[in-house]
């Protein structure tokens, strides 16, 4: 019935405390009760299961999503253990894991080599922010069964199910509905999950990872990743719409006392220079952090020794990081024990010791890996060179941008209308497609916390340009010194003799001439808000937009300023008053709460076409208006979504953005 491993395998679990603490303060456990907290929960249990995939014990992780609300998450790894834990030999171990909160990852010593670190706080958290929690486990010879109700009060003991037949299958099932009374909102997004979920299966080679979402019948098909190349495939994916500048994917990686490094990197054509993605511990680590460190100097570092000492540097005297990070796409995945998350949102890795490991091992595997691809070396060497001119040409262009705002006297850009409020939280930046629109919103808004920026016509693909070319487009110029933080990715190379971080200025409130990258602290508005048309042309305008920010404003969308604004699609008469229908699906729901409606529905046209009070009343009026925040949790994979939205093929992009008009995916309320 139980197996003798088993009682030395539940010594190894460290009890701290009970599950109140959680349910009092849910925030210190999995971040916030809001959409990102609610998602954390699958998360916890889905890294348990990618826990035993890493110790070698499971292969097979399938999550759904249940049409009564509940998630499922099946993997066929050990199972949790079901004997009596040694020192509370009344409990089994599964209640106790189910229970107790664990102390600095879950076991006390021998368990597994790393964890989830932040996620590692165990599934007794999950249990705690459920209103019912059910889960099975497959060991021994046998199918065990336990249940929980209210954040982790027993309703059914560990049962023993039924016999496994013996050399079964193994592993856990955990289904669990989470707690309405802890969380804003219990549904589940299912584009939020699969995105980590790919990403999970890109991070675990070969691991196979499974979703369905049960609620809608769209969604009850599997969903299968499964990547037998790794990192190598999710760089492959981020490019894949991309023309590539060799077509190799370069891997490397390196072990040493138990923390280890892996590697994988491509260049393309493209310019953008932040498309460098890092991970620890399987934990997107946006803020990066010290192996994001390691790799950007090492990379420095290889790339100038190799072209230095091939001649290749005619006329550029040295290569800055971002002019050899221009148009990479690496990722760098880390793994070691008790990772220290730090920053903001507590997504920068702060263990100094993987620095070294990171640093030394591209120094070593990069530097031959140049050696020994002497065509794709010189590929990528010329274009950091074109990178270098270009840059030194955008400094000219900001130079004569910042002469010229200096006789303008001010740094603001002509068409801003701004606000009048100083406090930078309430300020709200709207960024309205054309003229006319812009005209009405001038006239609607609060002066006092709302300034608008008309934006005209379609603006500058920068998925295409170079920063000297982005600055001579009057509409991005208008867009950096109006947001007025700058742009671009800071330099995190510690390269000291870096030419841009040497020729700062100090900043005049004009971002345009700030080349130090985007610095979110020099924000003139708390929320940045798209107001564009709802059709086609609005959206494709909407998304030019976003792939500028996130591009070159990123910190913005990932700390959660960017908004897009929603005009209404349809109004009609109740009585006297007319009521606003955002869209299609608010229309069909208008109907069936109200079936005797018989008045008729109008199609509102663009928003030039609304006078100022109903744009006021529809779309800027925080007390009535819907703003969707934009909210991109896997960077990597918004990336590759950008590349296809922005990429060479106009017919194919066209027609994406048609059929996905309505679905922005990185979109959450
Ligand atoms: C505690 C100890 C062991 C495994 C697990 C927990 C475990 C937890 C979850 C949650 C979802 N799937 C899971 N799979 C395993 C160690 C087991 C052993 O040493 O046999």
């Amino acid at each position: 019935m139980v197996d003798s491993a088993e009682s030395y395998e539940a010594a190894d679990i460290t009890v701290l405390e009970g599950l109140e603490a959680v349910r009092r303060r849910p925030g210190m456990y999995i971040g916030s009760t809001g959409p990102a907290g609610l998602h954390h929960l699958v998360y916890e249990v889905v890294d348990n299961a990618v826990d035993e995939a890493m110790a070698g014990h499971c292969t097979e992780v399938d999550v759904t999503l249940h049409a009564d609300g509940s998630c499922e998450v099946v993997d066929n790894g050990r199972g949790i253990p079901v004997g009596p834990h040694p020192e509370m030999p009344d409990l089994s171990a599964l209640e106790v894991v189910m229970t107790m909160l664990h102390a600095g990852g879950k076991f006390g010593g021998s368990g597994y080599k790393v964890s989830g670190g932040l996620h590692g706080v165990g599934v007794s958290v999950v249990n705690a922010l459920s209103e019912r929690l059910q889960v099975e486990i497959r060991r021994g010879g046998s199918r065990w069964a336990m249940c929980f109700v209210d954040g982790g009060d027993v309703e059914a003991p560990l049962q023993e199910v039924e016999d496994v037949p013996a050399g079964g299958p193994t592993g856990t099932t955990v289904r669990f509905w989470p707690d309405a009374k802890v969380f804003d909102e219990v549904e589940f997004q299912a584009a939020r999950l699969t995105e980590r979920l790919q990403v999970m299966a890109f991070l675990n080679a070969d691991l196979r990872v499974r979703f369905r979402d049960l609620r809608s019948p769209a969604g009850s098909d599997w969903t299968t990743f499964r990547y037998s190349g790794g990192i190598g495939d999710f760089v492959r994916h981020v490019n894949a719409s991309r023309e590539t500048l060799f077509s190799e994917v370069g891997y490397f990686h390196q072990e040493e006392s138990d923390q280890e490094v892996e590697v994988a990197f491509q260049w393309s054509t493209a310019y953008n220079t932040d498309g460098l993605y890092s991970f620890a511990n399987g934990i997107t680590t946006t803020e990066g952090g010290m192996h994001e460190e390691g790799f950007r100097k090492a990379l420095t570092g290889a790339a100038n020794r190799y072209a230095d000492r091939k001649g290749l540097l005619r006329g550029v005297a040295n290569l800055q990081g971002e002019d050899i990070r221009e148009g990479l796409t690496a990722i760098v995945s880390v793994r070691l024990h008790e990772p220290q998350f730090e920053g903001q949102t507590k997504s920068k890795l702060g263990n100094v010791s993987i620095r070294t490991l990171v640093e030394r091992a591209t120094n070593r595997h990069l530097g031959d890996w140049l050696e020994e691809h002497p065509s794709e070396a010189r590929r990528i060497v010329t274009k950091a060179a074109e990178a270098s001119r270009a840059r030194e040409a955008a400094r000219a262009a900001r130079e004569a941008t910042r002469r010229k705002s200096a006789l303008n006297g001010a740094g603001l850009p002509g068409k801003l209308t701004d606000c009048t409020s100083g406090d930078i939280d309430e300020n709200e930046l709207y960024i309205v497609e054309g003229d006319s629109a812009g005209g009405s919103a001038k006239k609607a808004r609060d002066p006092r916390t709302m300034a608008v920026l008309p934006i005209r016509g379609k603006i500058l693909n920068v998925e295409r340009a170079r920063a000297d070319r982005m600055l001579r487009n009057s509409e991005i110029a208008a867009l950096i010194s109006a947001i007025g933080a700058g742009f671009g990715v800071p330099d995190g190379d510690g390269d000291s003799d870096d030419a841009e971080s040497k020729g700062r200025r100090p900043g005049n409130g004009n971002g345009v001439d700030s080349n130090g990258g985007f610095d979110l602290n020099k924000l003139r508005y708390g929320k940045i808000i798209l107001l564009c048309d709802a059709d086609v042309d609005g959206s494709h305008i909407r998304t030019l937009l976003l792939t500028f920010l996130f591009r070159q404003m990123r910190p913005l969308i990932e700390e959660g300023h960017v908004y897009i604004a929603q005009p209404p699609l349809y109004s009609t008469e109740v009585g006297r008053n007319k009521v606003y229908l955002k869209d299609d699906r608010a229309k069909t729901e208008f109907l069936t709460d109200h079936p005797k409606h018989r008045s008729e529905f109008q199609r509102l046209k663009g928003l030039g076409e609304m006078d100022a009070d109903e744009l006021w009343e529809t779309t800027l009026d925080p007390a009535q208006r819907t703003l969707l925040r934009v909210d991109i949790e896997e960077a990597a994979v918004a990336d590759a979504v950008f590349s296809q939205l922005m990429g060479d093929d106009v017919e194919s992009r066209k027609s994406f953005i048609q059929a996905n008009a309505g679905d922005v995916r990185f979109l959450d309320i």
